[in-house]
């Protein structure tokens, strides 16, 4: 692993730019604010490199910065336009499948399915791999074939507690963490055929109640808790509470552009700590498209291990959800499917939720 450190504005943005100079299997090392001489504060990200990624790419640049010559200049144009009319061909075949062998099938399902918010680009896709088979023909047997893709591509993280693990949760704010740690604490020290010890910790000192709010839950349930308020502290108690089998951390609710918050989060996720830490990102069923992309682009800065899909129980349509798992394929963890505590929780399926969805296709 190479180290190379990234500057910017926020640490979101320091990402992006080590993400599109070396790609996504990238570790975050450490991040951190300073004050620049010229006054302002900037965030430098230490990002760790694979290091043959970094050998391949730094060799691309090496090369890339060397004069052109006339004919490589052209090459490199004509390269582009082909790249171009590829492209255009691809989007003129997909037309044609539209347009001409839009058997009647294909118009009906794909109708159904628009409705429920998937992404059109990815039926269209489907249709157009299909193109001359007899599946197309058939209306059931098309949904039967959507729905398979869809199962294939989702994931599912298992549970597992062979190990001693930290689990953080993070996401949006009230999208349900607090609920839903409160849950899992419930779920790992009473509910499964062998009680696991379980300590929570709660490192959001920020909303007034929050610390009430996780006392109260873990009070009833007679599970031990407690308030973090720095990193040090953070580290002393983790040397203290070896002995737990789970670690529970509920974080403050952050909104995707709230750069503070990220940077402390961050500081907590690099404690040099013997237990694996897993990061779970909650995300509400009722997502917004238009802050879908938002919330993964700046979370995934923080290393997510899974996902936790809170207020389940809050809509019936789940196309801007599977939209976020085609797209970023993050597996998921858990559902939570109400405001009870401990009961509404359910281990995340693929079927449960491929059978929700597809009663979302079929209501009229
Ligand atoms: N219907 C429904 N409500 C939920 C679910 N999970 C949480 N809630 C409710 O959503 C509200 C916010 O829940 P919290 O657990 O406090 O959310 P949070 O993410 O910890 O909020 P912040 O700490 O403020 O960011 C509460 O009223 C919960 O009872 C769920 O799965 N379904
Ligand atoms: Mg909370």
């Amino acid at each position: 692993m190479i180290h190379e450190t990234f500057v910017a504005l926020d640490p979101k943005s320091a990402y992006a730019q080590a993400v599109s100079k070396y790609g996504h299997n990238l570790s975050i090392i450490s991040a951190k604010q300073l004050a620049y001489d010229d006054g302002i504060v900037r965030c430098e990200v230490i990002i760790g490199i694979p290091r043959n990624i970094h050998l391949e790419k730094n060799s691309e640049i090496a090369e890339t910065t060397l004069p052109k010559s006339e004919e490589l200049v052209l090459l490199e144009e004509l390269n582009l336009l082909k790249v171009q009319l590829k492209e255009m061909k691809t989007d003129l075949e997909e037309d044609t499948v539209q347009k001409e062998d839009e058997e009647e099938s294909i118009v009906k399902v794909k109708k159904l399915f628009i409705r429920t918010g998937i992404d059109a680009n990815w039926l269209n896709k489907i249709f157009l791999s299909l193109k001359d088979t007899d599946i197309v023909k058939d209306d059931a047997l098309l949904v039967s074939y959507i729905l398979e893709e869809l199962d294939e591509i989702i994931q599912v993280k298992e549970e597992s507690l062979s190990q001693k693990k930290i689990v953080m949760l993070v996401g949006s704010t009230g999208v349900g963490k607090t609920t839903t740690i409160a849950k899992l604490a419930a779920r790992y020290a009473y509910l499964l055929e062998k009680p696991y010890k379980v300590v929570l910790f709660n490192l959001d000192s920020y909303k007034i109640g929050a610390i009430e709010q996780l006392e109260l839950y873990a009070d009833i349930m007679q599970i031990e808790h407690h308030t973090i308020f720095s990193v040090e502290e953070f580290n002393t108690k983790l040397q203290e509470l070896k002995s737990y089998d789970v670690i529970l951390v509920d974080t403050a609710g952050m909104s995707p552009y709230d750069t503070k918050k990220f940077i402390r989060t961050v500081e907590f996720m690099n404690i040099d700590s013997s237990i694996k830490i897993e990061v779970n990102l909650v995300l509400p069923a009722t997502v917004k498209y238009e802050d879908m992309e938002d919330i993964y682009t700046n979370f995934s800065f923080l290393n997510l291990h899974s996902l936790i899909v809170s207020k389940f129980d809050e809509t019936k349509h789940f196309g801007t959800l599977l939209n976020f798992m085609l797209k970023y394929h993050l597996p998921m963890s858990y559902f939570s499917v109400g405001q009870e505590v401990p009961d509404d929780l359910m281990v995340a399926d693929k079927e449960y939720l491929l059978e929700q969805f597809i009663g979302d296709v079929h209501e009229e």
